[in-house]
């Protein structure tokens, strides 16, 4: 097994639906340890970077004002294949093809020509994680 880190993210309607304790006991139902947690209004500059590979992208206007419409809760999470195992808790990008049972199909929302909520974010690769993690957590030391 490999020990890793992932950035985890309950984005604005995570908060909004009141989901963060939901959204952390399937964390550590799971077996994951949070090592940092912090909520926080992200601004634009530091999602510009986050999301570096999206600015281009036709929804990437509606991705930053939805990420800034309320405080998020930003998470560092520990353990076994976690960069893989915490996306397959999450479930696909899209909620409407997201799976039951996971986080995006239990609580994304999809509407016809609204942008996409899927209520929290994971990195996509240990290398993503940890460039992610500096990102967001500069303060940790470890
Ligand atoms: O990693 P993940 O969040 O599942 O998807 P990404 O392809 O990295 O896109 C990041 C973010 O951008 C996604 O969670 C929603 C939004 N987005 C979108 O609104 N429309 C798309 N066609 C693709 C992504
Ligand atoms: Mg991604």
């Amino acid at each position: 097994e490999m020990t890793e880190r992932t950035l985890a993210i309950v984005k604005p309607d995570g908060v909004n639906q009141k989901k963060v304790g939901e959204i952390i006991r399937r964390i550590e139902r799971k077996g994951y340890d949070i090592i940092a947690i912090k909520m926080l209004q992200a601004d634009e500059k530091l999602l510009r970077q986050h999301y570096a590979e999206l600015v281009g992208r036709p929804f990437f206007p509606g991705l930053l004002k939805y990420m800034m419409e309320n405080e998020v809760v930003a998470m560092v999470v520990e353990g076994d294949n976690v960069v893989k195992g915490w996306r397959t808790l999450m479930g696909t990008t899209n909620p409407t093809e997201a799976t039951p049972g996971t986080i995006r199909g239990d609580f994304g929302r999809d509407w016809p020509g609204d942008e996409v909520r899927n209520v929290v974010h994971g990195s996509d690769t240990p290398e993503n994680a940890e460039r992610e993690i500096k990102l967001w957590f500069p303060e940790l030391k470890r």
